[in-house]
């Protein structure tokens, strides 16, 4: 017995909450991991920088150079975090064993088996990415190109991906998300906007011609305001996005940094969840602008947590977490992300939902502000840490340690 859960158990009861319904609740919820945070968005299929707008920076040692160094460093992160999790790959971490290269239009499935055999020993479902950046052939436009040689291209990596996608959903037996996100923009006004959104529509409906199992692959499309050097234009703008999904019957995915800077994607969720019958998220956290820095336990992402879980339609919504932070250790960045979002997902199972929306219907808002904030300080802590013991992974602050031994022993090997 653990008195202090014991303790927080009777706290919650009080408000109308099963601690040991929301454990069970908060556990079954995946989170999809990002493999990019372990090699700074690199992957294995080329030499040279990250393009496309999104940057890495920092250069703290010991980042995986190789597929078995990333799966190690994943593996680590995942006896730290508990729950359910996804792996989430990206099409430039193909695997090629033997040094057989295939471009990105040539993808097969077999060039992500090591990554099939790595889901399965872990029990994870894969979700995917088309890879549309760090490619002489990203110049950077891609899907939206006028070059019909270039665009043509870029569909036909989006219809393999799409193959590969199916290929992890029959494998894995998870369905698999698969999210397109284009880097395609200008960095000043340009002349003709409607023309590259055209071809973009074009080429997306070209890519989504070829059959695939709508029932086991969830294509999602990523929108963006803006990028570095994309800083007056995208072609996949929000609009863009949400239009194009809708019609498609597609899922629009929004990620929290892809929005003017006092826009909330906390506010877009139920809005969204009237007009499509699933979305997506990226999860990461802004910093003035889409600096893709660590998640933290801050108000927006425990209001994003709290919209998933008070809309009553988790089970629609797909949860990935997208940063990439090269400044500090980089299984800590996951972890510290993992963790802080499964601790905003269990915030909001704490919260008596229907009763504070039974006082905004009676417009008793006095009492409803009066209680959202006394609830921030209810023994959530108490609850974490007897889930974190359920499910086995380190409860407290122990973590850390942890981390920087494999810091010691592994990491600082690769030099
Ligand atoms: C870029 C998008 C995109 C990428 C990943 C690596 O702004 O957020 O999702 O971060 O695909
Ligand atoms: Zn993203």
């Amino acid at each position: 017995m653990n008195a202090i859960y014991e303790f927080a158990k009777e706290r919650y009861a009080q408000i109308g909450i099963d601690t040991e319904a929301v454990m069970k609740s908060l556990s079954e919820i995946p989170i999809s991991i990002h493999c990019w945070q372990g090699d700074d968005v690199v992957g294995f299929d080329h030499e040279g920088a990250l393009t496309g707008g999104i940057q890495t920076t920092g250069n703290y040692p010991g980042k995986a150079r190789t597929p078995s160094e990333l799966m190690a460093d994943m593996e680590k992160v995942l006896t730290l975090v508990g729950g359910a999790h996804k792996l989430n790959l990206h099409a430039c971490y193909a695997i090629f064993e033997d040094g057989n290269y295939a471009d990105r239009d040539a993808l097969e499935p077999k060039h992500f088996a090591p990554w099939v055999a790595f889901a399965k020993k872990h029990g994870l479902g894969i979700d995917f990415n088309p890879t549309f950046f760090s490619h002489p052939k990203a110049d950077p436009f891609t899907l939206s190109s006028n070059d019909e040689e270039i665009r043509a291209f870029w569909v036909r990596h989006g219809q393999c991906c799409l193959r590969i996608a199916e290929y992890f959903a029959q494998e894995t037996g998870a369905p698999c998300v698969i999210n397109f996100w284009i880097p395609d923009g200008y960095k000043d006004t340009p002349a003709d906007r409607i023309g590259p959104r055209a071809r973009f529509r074009q080429s997306m409906d070209e890519i989504l011609s070829v059959p695939y199992d709508r029932s086991k692959v969830y294509v999602t499309l990523e929108s963006k305001v803006f990028g570095i050097g994309m800083e007056s234009y995208t072609v996949g703008s929000g609009e863009f996005c949400m239009s194009y999904a809708i019609e498609k019957g597609i899922t629009p995915l929004m990620d929290t940094g892809h929005y003017h800077p006092t826009e909330v994607v906390s506010d877009k969720i139920s809005a969204m969840l009237l007009f499509a019958p699933k979305i997506a998220l990226h999860v990461s956290r802004p910093v003035r602008w889409d600096s893709d820095h660590v998640v933290r336990y801050d108000d927006e992402t425990r209001e994003i947590a709290k919209e998933i879980i008070a809309s009553g339609r988790v089970e629609d919504i797909a949860i990935a977490l997208d940063f990439f932070d090269a400044s500090i250790n980089r299984i800590a960045a996951w972890t510290i992300g993992i963790r802080n979002f499964r601790k905003a997902l269990l915030a909001a199972l704490l919260t008596p939902h229907d009763a504070l929306k039974a006082l905004q219907n009676s417009g008793r808002m006095t009492e409803l502000l009066a209680l959202q904030e006394e609830y921030k300080t209810y023994p959530m802590g108490a609850v974490w840490e007897e889930y974190c013991k359920r499910e086995g992974v380190p409860a407290d602050a122990s973590w850390i340690e942890d981390v920087l031994n494999y810091e010691k022993t592994v990491l600082s090997a690769r030099a």
